[in-house]
């Protein structure tokens, strides 16, 4: 097996990090790469909604992951394993990445011609939400099982974020999730986000968020 690149990043040392983040976002935007910044709870289902992705993808984008954990490589070993290149980042015990860590990311997973680059964030609703990390694209993943209040007890990330993931859709039969109401908190605190419903295990539509993203990538590269 493919050894696993772990990579321990240091504190950025830059105070001004929305200023860093959009030097980041402008210098992949002249190399044809649209960095992607994925965030949910621990275990909403970042790394399976990749997994799926990758095999939606069909090889239309080529593309990278960053893994960020406080610790393991379980989640780069997976994406690994799945023929997609992968570099794990060790956040040294904090609870978000900055621009300047996504840097370091980037730099070590060493894809100047990728299209897409994938940050897995630290599993986390609140911290992640308030850092720009230089992603032209925010999604964040709400499971069916956490419950359909989430938007309206941590707004923020709803507020940050482009696109809406709803997983683990094949759960809706024994959980009390109620879409109409989630919707609801969601575009009261960001009425342009997107929401898309899907189970990463069954595959449900999975095939819908692989073919915007794909669009959204070439879109924002070709611009
Ligand atoms: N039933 C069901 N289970 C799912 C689905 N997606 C993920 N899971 C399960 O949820 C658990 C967590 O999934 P992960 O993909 O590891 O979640 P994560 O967000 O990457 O977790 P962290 O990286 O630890 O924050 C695993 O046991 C998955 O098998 C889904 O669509 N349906
Ligand atoms: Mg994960």
């Amino acid at each position: 097996m493919e050894k696993v690149k772990i990579i321990a990043l240091k504190e950025s040392v830059l105070q001004d990090n929305d200023r860093d983040a959009q030097l980041l976002r402008d210098d992949l935007h002249s190399k044809g790469t649209c960095l992607l910044n994925l965030m949910s709870a621990p275990g909403s289902g970042k790394t399976s909604t990749l997994l799926a992705l990758n095999k939606a993808f069909a090889g239309r984008l080529k593309w990278g992951v960053m893994e960020a954990d406080i610790d393991s490589a379980v989640d780069a070993n997976t994406m690994l394993e799945a023929g997609v290149p992968s570099v794990q980042l060790h956040t040294g015990g904090m609870c978000h990445l900055d621009a300047d860590m996504t840097r370091q990311g980037i730099a070590a997973l060493g894809m100047e011609d990728a299209e897409l680059i994938v940050l897995e964030n630290i599993g986390n609703l609140v911290c992640p939400a308030e850092f720009d990390t230089g992603a032209a694209i925010n999604m964040t993943i709400l499971s069916v099982p956490e419950g359909d209040d989430k938007p309206a007890k941590y707004p923020l990330m709803y507020e940050t974020c482009d696109i809406l993931v709803v997983n683990k859709i094949d759960t809706l039969p024994v959980f009390d999730f109620d879409k109409a109401r989630m919707e609801k908190y969601a575009r009261a605190r960001n009425p342009k986000i997107e929401i898309f419903y899907i189970s990463a295990k069954t595959g449900e539509g999975v095939q819908e968020l692989a073919d915007a993203l794909v669009q959204k990538v070439k879109e924002w590269n070709s611009k």
